[in-house]
């Protein structure tokens, strides 16, 4: 679980500033936000990618959206709108392989992104 700096958060190995866990998932602050809120949530189980998911762990994922959705909301930023994205691979701009979902909002966002 620790291959990656997100698996040693997960662990707890590296401390993070955490604003939402359970048994499977963690969600915590970037520490270089995009947006006033700028929060990750991954799983604690080691996905490298979006693209390593397998069909047992379809519950897992739609259970980090529904966490999406219950930081956002404990953010104050669900009204307003906010976005979720999940980078896959270095060409779309991951830069840590342990899947996690980008939580962004507090302000006006653009379509497309970058
Ligand atoms: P990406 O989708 O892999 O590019 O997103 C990685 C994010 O992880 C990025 O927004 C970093 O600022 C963030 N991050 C972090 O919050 N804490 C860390 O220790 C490291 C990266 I390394």
């Amino acid at each position: 679980m620790s291959d990656t700096i997100f698996g040693k958060i997960a662990s707890g190995e590296i401390s993070a500033d955490v604003v939402y866990e359970d048994e499977d998932l963690v969600a915590f602050r970037d520490i270089s936000p995009q947006a006033p809120t700028h929060i990750l949530v991954i799983p604690r189980k080691p996905i490298p990618t979006l693209n390593d998911a397998s069909p047992e762990d379809a519950e897992l994922l739609g259970r980090l959206l529904l966490a999406a959705a219950k930081v956002a909301q404990q953010a104050g930023i669900a009204e307003g709108g906010y976005r979720t994205v999940i980078n896959c691979n270095a060409g779309a701009g991951q830069t840590v392989f342990h899947l996690h979902l980008h939580v962004l909002g507090g302000r006006p966002l653009q379509w497309p992104p970058g």
